[in-house]
């Protein structure tokens, strides 16, 4: 206190401090001497003339004030360095990654778990680099490319610190708020992806769209726009003449009931998400919620209702981020499980939903092998979604019994396995075709979907891929097409299903994923015979089933089919393939030739009044005998894998964060450990 009145009222003794200066010190009074040992004099003085405990409190105000600047010095010295180090970084980021969008991870490669010792940067810092891809990844604007190895190294290791502290921010504040998307839903923020161990606890979130709402749109092209309008013609005849029926029959402008579960709806629910169909899907979405129930006494094949309804609501639910799909998947996942209450614990092939309970078909107890091990993606993911290990360890419990079976040769397997014995049955036939072929997807897939450490699904995959080169390739005549035949009890056969064009995509990414490059190499010769069982035939589309000509005769070409092969079901394979090999080299052939295809639906299988149909014979341009059936996977797979293929952001489904079922729809990898 300074103040005449309480230096004249002495100084006060209890209550507060008083600092008392004589009228001599007062500014103007008396001659003003400021020298300074006049000034070090009288300071002293008065200090004296302070009573103990005045002297003491002063003290300890000072002390006080002392520790109080250090702390808010150090606290600011802070705060201000962040900032400086952020701008910093913003700069430099800005310098060396033109364009990158922080908050749009997406960027950056497969979907990878923070190191649990680097606890400074837990999101990114264990992200290596890209790896330089084996082959081209996409058009080069959307090329991924490796960072260069040399001086700049320093920078952009903090760049990608500046990168994960601004993702790291980024996901706290999406904590916070839900992101609100347009096709209708609530996404949740939370994409990190982990794979279910035997201690679930806490249920996943949906992988969802984290980077969809940051990143610039790519513009939809006027062929995606095609595939939209097929699309929309499609569901129309579905929507006026099938709706919540399991599939349109469109000439007849009725429909079909297989397990009386709207099987269309769901299997095409997320390809209207990634076509942005948002009102088709908000109906459907309704349909989903009001009509769909599983509580039902029906019999259904386990394989078809898994790849097709499970799988279509667990990718729609990751996309959309709504939890409808998750608790249907769930309701629908448990009513499956009886299916694994056999003698081997090798699944039967139905399942009675309603009942809950399960059986081989009538005539035999064998299952098909492709069947019992071609669910294994979408219970695995169940698991990791629901905290409730019950799923996958049935779905595992199959991968590891059929690992370590007999019968194989060089890892090919037979097409059936009986749900008693749990061994190999039909002994001595090998395909990659129907009753077999998804097999051999799902062991890469669920390699991939593991995080790549499941090492039994990689050997068996390798060894079935060196199996195929040394009994199943052939060359046809005369164009020497590289093909995939048949063994029967050591004869080969020059036949090729159609379902066997899935095989180039899915070498395809296995090379995408660190395998042999020879397999990259094996694609592009594969998905050339893919295309040519196409575009020798007179309507421009394949046939259920070829046979190659093994030898040269005139006015044969290489393809031959026969009367009872010579449908075509609107099936997917070859375009899945077209969109993995346009993926990972970029070559606008692939494009080309999936347009040729579409062009070719549109042609023969288009019905005026809704809807496309299979057809009898692609032989006959002219009367293609259209069969009244429109598969629900030609709006589940076909058409979405078309939109893909002629899309140049390799973000929309980016293939280092999610794998595709059987069924085509997308599932998240889980981040590896
Ligand atoms: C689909 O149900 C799946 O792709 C399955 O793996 C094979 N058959 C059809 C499409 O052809």
């Amino acid at each position: 206190m300074y103040s005449g009145a309480a230096a004249a009222a002495g100084p006060p003794r209890r209550d507060f401090i008083s600092v008392t200066l004589g009228p001599e010190e007062t500014v103007g009074v008396g001659g003003y001497n400021n020298s300074k040992a006049w000034r070090r004099r009288s300071c002293w003085r008065k200090w004296k003339q302070l009573s103990r405990l005045q002297r003491s409190v002063i003290l300890f105000l000072f002390a006080f004030l002392a520790v109080c600047g250090v702390i808010s010095y150090t606290g600011m010295g802070e705060a201000w360095k962040s900032i400086t180090n952020k701008s910093l970084n913003d700069q430099r980021r800005e310098q060396e990654i033109p364009g990158l969008k922080l908050a749009n991870p997406a960027v950056l490669p497969a979907p990878q778990k923070a190191d649990p010792n680097h606890g400074d940067y837990p999101e990114l810092s264990l992200q290596k680099p890209p790896k330089p891809p084996h082959v081209r990844r996409g058009p080069s604007n959307l090329q991924i490319k490796a960072p260069r190895r040399d001086t700049k190294l320093k920078t952009q290791h903090d760049t990608m610190r500046a990168i994960e502290e601004l993702v790291k921010a980024d996901k706290v504040e999406k904590t916070e708020k839900s992101i609100i998307s347009w096709r209708g839903a609530v996404i949740e923020p939370d994409q990190s992806t982990e794979p279910p161990s035997s201690k679930i606890t806490e249920p996943e979130k949906p992988s969802s769209v984290e980077a969809e709402d940051q990143k610039e749109p790519v513009p939809i092209n006027e062929r995606q726009l095609a595939v939209i309008e097929a699309f929309r013609h499609a569901w129309k005849g579905y929507k006026d003449f099938a709706w919540g029926h399991d599939e349109l029959k469109p000439l007849s402008k009725s429909y079909s009931e297989w397990f009386g579960l709207g099987l269309t709806l769901v299997d095409a629910l997320d390809t209207m998400w990634i076509l942005g169909l948002k009102e088709e899907f908000e109906e459907a979405r309704k349909w989903v919620a009001n009509d769909l129930v599983f509580d039902k006494n029906v019999d259904v094949n386990l394989f078809e209702s898994t790849i097709r309804i499970l799988g279509g609501l667990l990718s729609t639910y990751h996309l959309s981020g709504d939890s409808l799909f998750l608790e249907k998947a769930k309701d629908i996942g448990n009513r499956l499980m009886p299916a694994f209450k056999t003698p081997s614990k090798i699944p039967y092939s139905d399942v009675n939903i309603g009942r809950g309970t399960a059986h081989p078909p009538r005539w035999t107890s064998d299952s098909t092998v492709a069947e019992v091990t071609s669910i294994q993606l979408e219970f695995r993911e169940l698991s990791r979604l629901t905290g409730d290990e019950k799923f996958q360890k049935a779905v595992d419990e199959v991968m590891k019994h059929v690992h370590t079976l007999s019968g194989k040769n060089d890892g090919l397997v037979p097409m059936f396995i009986n749900t008693n014995s749990g061994q190999f049955t039909h002994l001595g036939v090998y395909t990659l075709g129907a009753r077999a072929d998804s097999y051999y997807e799902y062991l890469l897939k669920q390699w991939i979907q593991g995080g790549k450490k499941e090492n039994e699904l990689l050997e068996d995959y390798m060894r079935a891929i060196e199996g195929v080169k040394k009994h199943l390739l052939q060359r046809s005549e005369p164009k020497k097409l590289t093909f995939v035949g048949e063994l029967a009890h050591g004869h080969f056969s020059a036949k090729m299903d159609h379902l066997v064009c899935f095989l180039p995509g899915t070498l395809a990414l296995g090379a995408h994923n660190g395998l042999a490059a020879d397999h990259m190499k094996l694609a592009e010769t594969l998905i050339e015979t893919c295309y040519q069982m196409y575009a020798q035939v007179e309507t421009g589309l394949s046939p259920e089933i070829v046979h190659f000509n093994l030898h040269a005769q005139k006015g044969h070409k290489d393809v031959e089919i026969k009367p009872a092969d010579r449908h075509n079901l609107l099936r997917p394979e070859t375009v899945e393939s077209l969109f993995y090999m346009y993926r990972f080299t970029g070559d606008k052939k692939y494009q080309d030739w999936g347009w040729e295809i579409l062009q070719n639906f549109n042609r023969y299988t288009r019905v005026p009044t809704g809807g496309y149909t299979s057809i009898n014979n692609v032989q006959n341009p002219s009367n293609p005998e259209p069969q009244d059936k429109m598969e629900s996977f030609f709006l589940g797979e076909t058409l979405k894998y078309m939109f893909l293929l002629f899309s140049d952001d390799i973000d929309l489904i980016n293939l280092d964060k999610y794998v595709f079922n059987t069924e085509a729809h997308p599932l998240p990898i889980w981040v590896p450990a």
